[in-house]
């Protein structure tokens, strides 16, 4: 790689990120069925209908995996709770079983010097929460509170840092508007009960794990540069509504205790009664802000109904997702998320990579494609903290190559390659720069 340890500041931290029904093996110890395993089997939604019943196996390999950690030299090692796994019903009895295991990787961590970044809920929805409407019910804020509580009386501890939820974006536009992920709505009304209660979650999980005396509590939320598809205002107009819906929404409910108004003109008639009276439980003072960045999009305008934008093919360098590649975005959030939300908060970078083609070459995987994905995105964040930012973490998503959601297994963000059916791991060329670079 172009970077070394030795060009971050000495306090910066790397890490890499995984999530539980991605990695896990949902199939062992006792967890409870979810939305992710229902969403999975009906046809059409996820590539050859594949779900997380085995994905990794890291609940019987976890050791081995926290060693890959370890052994590259990495400080930190973000991981999520699967809320079905704590509790297999959504609420009341925990699995003893579950607490052990998140028990016994948190101790792994420390055991290896490397430090825990947990999310509590990265997208496995308890099914019986599901059937009651899951992130439309207004009652999902206590509900993850009590979960929020189960499990952090058991890990918080000793966890360096955690935060409530992947994504708010993905929890309730990708599912709910979009139909792509668990539950596969596509319904605007469902789409803005989702967002503010998953928003109302966040700030209840803050004040549980406050009150359990954790410290070091962010969020983590997802940014696509939204780049206008011609000089038009029409199309200009389409682009700053994008950007409220999913870039600015969240962001400003946290940090502003409103939402912006290009998104609550379509909005706003369908957010749950007395929404202006929650951002006292939303807005609740954070330590870190955690920035997922990926891709940008080229927005144009569409006749449609609200929020009538269109997403068209771009001309940069596509990943294996069909992502552009756009590192100069992830500049331009960090600058933006500082400079207009969190002023001297620490951000964290808290997912970053790629889909690859991975081409096996004498027997070793020669991910290049990814080694240079890694090290523009990297160019970013130094030129954000050269600029006054206090950028001080980041994380590749992802370890391993991974159960890829509607995409099941088929594209691979791992640095790590892992054979599905034996489920041996093997580190590709981005793993050893990585680790050369984290060296130097
Ligand atoms: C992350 O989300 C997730 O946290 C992680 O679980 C996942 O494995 C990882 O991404 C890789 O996908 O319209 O098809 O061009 C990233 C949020 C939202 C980024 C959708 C890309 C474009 C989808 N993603 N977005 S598409």
């Amino acid at each position: 790689m172009k970077h070394s340890r030795s060009d971050f500041p000495r306090e910066f931290l790397f890490g890499v990120a995984t999530s539980s029904y991605q990695i896990e093996g949902h199939r062992y110890g006792g967890a409870g069925p979810t939305h992710w395993d229902s969403f999975a089997a009906t046809p059409g939604n996820v590539v050859r209908a594949e779900n997380g019943d085995i994905a990794c196996d890291h609940y019987h390999h976890w050791s081995d995996d926290l060693d890959l950690v370890a052994d590259a030299g990495l400080n930190l090692y973000r991981f999520s709770t699967s809320w079905a796994r704590v509790l297999p019903e959504g609420r009341g009895a925990p699995n003893p079983d579950g607490l052990d295991f998140y028990d016994r990787l948190v101790d792994g961590m420390l055991e290896r010097g490397i430090k825990p970044a947990a999310t509590l809920y990265h997208w496995e929805l308890p099914q019986p929460l599901a059937d009651k409407g899951g992130w439309r019910n207004g009652d999902i804020p206590k509900w993850f509170g009590e979960f929020t509580d189960v499990i952090m009386r058991r890990i918080g501890d000793r966890v360096w840092s955690a935060a409530p939820i992947n994504e708010p974006w993905c929890v309730s536009w990708i599912s709910h508007f979009q139909g792509v992920h668990a539950p596969g709505l596509r319904d605007i009304r469902a789409t803005a009960r989702a967002m503010h209660h998953v928003l109302v979650a966040h700030g209840t999980a803050i004040q549980a794990m406050r009150a359990l005396g954790m410290s070091n509590l962010g969020g983590v939320f997802n940014f696509e540069y939204a780049e206008p598809s011609d000089e038009s205002d029409a199309a200009k107009k389409a682009a700053r509504r994008y950007d409220a819906c999913y870039n600015r929404f969240f962001l400003s409910g946290v940090f502003h205790r409103c939402y912006p108004d290009e998104a609550l003109q379509g909005l706003e008639p369908h957010l749950p009664d007395g929404w202006q009276e929650d951002f006292d439980v939303i807005a609740q003072p954070l330590d870190w802000c955690g920035l997922n960045y990926y891709t940008r999009k080229i927005i144009s305008p569409e006749a449609g109904p609200w929020p009538s934008w269109r997403e068209v093919d771009g001309p940069l360098p596509k990943t294996a997702m069909g992502w552009e590649i756009y590192p100069e975005g992830l500049e331009f959030f960090l600058r933006r998320t500082h400079e207009e939300y969190t002023k001297g908060l620490p951000l964290h970078v808290t997912e970053n990579g790629m889909a690859a083609p991975d081409p096996i070459e004498a027997g070793a995987i020669e991910d290049a494609e990814r080694i240079a994905f890694l090290d523009a995105h990297l160019t970013s964040v130094r030129k954000a903290i050269a600029a006054g930012v206090p950028v001080e973490a980041y994380f590749v998503w992802s370890l391993l190559d991974n159960y890829e959601w509607a995409l099941g297994y088929a594209k691979r963000f791992g640095l790590v390659h892992v054979d599905f059916h034996s489920l041996q791991r093997t580190p590709k060329a981005s793993y050893r720069a990585l680790t050369e670079a984290l060296a130097r």
